[in-house]
């Protein structure tokens, strides 16, 4: 059995200098009570981040940027300590996205070359997805498309939610959706912007870490952009598309059936023929264009996203350098991972043909893996 990790992510230094540079989320800055630089992301750390700047003796924002999120030679040592033999890479949360129209363009293409310069230096260990500069003009962002195709080590793009600002349902979007599908891309879809700091009430931000952002904003967060991408025809439109959500689909699976009853039950869709014969179900497309990650850490969700596209097209992944374990060394063997791992031998049984797969198998041959 091959091991394949395909939600694993890395911030190369020259995008760690630019966050050090910043006076906004997203940065990386250094406090003294501290040995780590923080890394701070999200917008549920805003607060945190304020009272920190303000009392030295305040709980610290964000999470420590250890060696793991920049250093190569820590991603494989990873990849060693947890047998994991190919790792498909990405540029983390939120890539491009707060870069100018005109910044963005240029620090893609030194993004992606640095990527695949990564992946050359250990062939057939590791290739990546590439990173869009999703602010910059259509021109500059066909160009980018066509760019990464052309890098030997590059089998997708990772793609966040808002798509150009308006999401992924935005007409505006279709032309790049297009090129990545007719470039044989597949899009690796991940959430960062969550839901709206309210949601979580006004305990979270000091008593509830970084649990309700995380394990609820970010699901949702993905189930909204698919399902907008759905009601919106995007899948019919661009019918070569296939994308892999992240977190094993957020709660697509779990969801899928009320959607499905909402569109069939809404009298707008009906009276506008949204829902007549020849429609495709929310059903067919998560069976026919959607790949999930298995990165759910447990089996009652893995076995939800298996019934839901089918154990041939789950993929494993740790989402490392994320979750590191806080107790015992990180350059040992990281819970995180030996949960996702243990997920899928509790699902489909260990060592069963389902297992070979989601494990490895399916990665190696939906992105090609082995071939150059
Ligand atoms: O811990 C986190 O904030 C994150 C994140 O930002 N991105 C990710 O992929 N996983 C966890």
């Amino acid at each position: 059995m091959r091991v394949v990790d395909i939600h694993t992510h890395m911030y190369p230094p020259s995008y760690i200098k630019i966050l050090e540079s910043r006076s906004a989320i997203p940065l990386v800055r250094t406090f003294p009570q501290a040995a780590d630089p923080r890394l701070i992301l999200l917008e549920a750390e805003v607060k945190s981040l304020e009272e920190a700047t303000q009392d030295a003796t305040a709980k610290l924002p964000g999470r420590p940027l250890t060696s793991h999120f920049a250093s190569l030679a820590q991603k494989v040592h990873f990849m060693d300590t947890h047998g994991i033999d190919i790792s498909v890479i990405s540029l983390a949360n939120p890539w491009l996205d707060f870069l100018s129209a005109s910044e963005s363009g240029k620090m893609a293409e030194s993004v992606n070359e640095e990527f695949s310069r990564m992946c050359s230096e250990h062939p057939g260990r590791l290739f990546f997805f590439a990173t869009l500069p999703l602010t910059a003009p259509l021109e500059t962002l066909l160009a980018a498309v066509s760019h990464v195709q052309g890098l030997k080590y590059c089998r997708g793009i990772i793609l966040g939610t808002t798509g150009l600002g308006k999401g992924l349902d935005d007409p505006a979007l279709l032309p790049i959706l297009e090129a990545v599908a007719a470039a044989h891309l597949t899009v690796f879809l991940h959430p960062h912007y969550g839901l709206p700091n309210e949601v979580w009430g006004p305990r979270a931000s000091a008593e509830y870490g970084h649990v309700l952002p995380l394990a609820l904003g970010f699901p949702m967060e993905t189930t909204i952009a698919v399902t907008r991408m759905y009601l919106a025809g995007v899948f019919d439109k661009v019918r070569d598309l296939r994308m892999i959500l992240a977190h094993s689909g957020g709660t697509l699976p779990f969801l899928a059936g009320r959607i499905e009853s909402c569109v069939m039950h809404d009298g707008q869709l009906v009276r506008e023929g949204k829902v007549g014969k020849g429609r495709r179900t929310v059903w067919e497309v998560l069976k026919e264009q959607i790949y999930l990650d298995a990165v759910i850490y447990s089996e009652v969700g893995l076995k939800a996203a298996i019934d839901a596209t089918g154990a041939d097209r789950l993929m494993f992944g740790t989402d490392h350098p994320f979750f590191p374990p806080l107790e015992t060394d990180e350059q040992g063997e990281w819970e995180s991972v030996s949960l996702n791992a243990a997920a899928v031998t509790k699902a489909v049984g260990e060592g069963s043909g389902e297992a070979t797969a989601i494990m490895g198998g399916n990665a190696i041959s939906i992105l090609r893996l082995d071939q150059d």
